[in-house]
């Protein structure tokens, strides 16, 4: 080997060594699952505290004329004046929302109720739990505005290579599966150039994603000395579809049930090998 090409796999290793390791990204995990409480970065993501009593509701997407009305501290809210959108748990345990599935965490998650909305392309129902379009969908929802909650998450005050995002979601009446599947939108900001919304399955539970399912992604912030806010995105019962997940024309779609939104970071591999080792243990045990 001349020197000419010892300094060029010199310069090489060199500029890999450099690379970035942190890639911005967002992309959805499958298997078993990854986030924990431990370590937990959302504020309140299981929506237990500041709830209502047990078998009572709280009206939570600010703008609705509903009352009596509460948003889940840490987070923040949005909705029109019609927006029927509540939170609390039903039930002597397990609990549920709104006919959902059985919460996985605690007491309490919120119900997105918002009525009907109109969508303008068709759905392409994936097998993982996300939708697909021909290009950007436009949702007009009857009440003229979709039920929204968000938080911003410091993601920067605990510095890693890459995130997990992992959050459960049910529909309104799954705990009977005579509903078919609906959409919601989740956006994580400073992931992805223009902070694209993503379309995911809302659990009917009549098709294979059964009557719940916990989504997981993994993400590396775009700037990481910034923080990232998720929103999760309700626009209403699909009013007209060709097609509700391999579920016939013109069956009812349901509405968002959200639980237990966990945000984890993950230490890199070799800064922080033993403990990152010891998260796959960690959620075995837990179940
Ligand atoms: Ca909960
Ligand atoms: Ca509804």
């Amino acid at each position: 080997m001349n020197g000419t090409s010892r300094r060029g796999i010199a310069a090489l290793v060199v500029l890999v060594s450099a690379a970035p390791i942190s890639l911005a990204s967002l992309s959805i995990l499958s298997g078993p699952q990854q986030g924990t409480h431990v370590g937990n970065l959302v504020t309140n993501g299981s929506f237990e505290t500041g709830a209502p009593a047990i078998n009572t509701t709280v009206a939570w997407a600010t703008g609705t004329s509903l009352t009596p009305f509460a948003v889940p501290p840490g987070w923040t809210s949005s909705g029109s004046s019609n927006a029927y959108a509540y939170w609390g748990g039903t039930g002597a345990g397990p609990y549920q929302v709104a006919l959902s599935d059985n919460l996985p965490d605690g007491q309490n998650g919120l119900y997105f109720g918002n009525n009907f909305t109109d969508i303008d392309k068709t759905p392409t129902w994936n097998a993982n739990g996300t939708v697909s379009f021909s290009g950007t969908p436009t949702f007009s929802p009857v009440f003229g505005s979709p039920v929204t909650l968000s938080q911003t998450v410091a993601t920067n005050a605990s510095p890693a290579a890459t995130y997990i995002l992992s959050f459960w979601a049910s529909g309104e009446n799954a705990a009977f599966a005579s509903w078919a599947d609906g959409i919601f939108g989740l956006r994580v900001t400073n992931v992805l150039a223009g902070d694209p919304i993503q379309y995911l399955t809302c659990p009917g539970g009549m098709s294979a994603l059964g009557a719940s399912h916990r989504f997981e992604f993994q993400f590396t912030p775009l700037n990481p000395l910034a923080p990232v806010t998720i929103e999760f995105i309700n626009w209403g019962h699909l009013k007209q579809w060709p097609d509700v997940n391999g579920q016939p024309t013109g069956a009812f779609t349901s509405e968002l049930v959200l639980d237990d939104v966990i945000i984890n970071a993950i230490p890199a591999p070799g800064l922080s090998g033993i403990a990152l080792a010891g998260l796959p243990l960690f959620a075995r045990r837990r179940r």
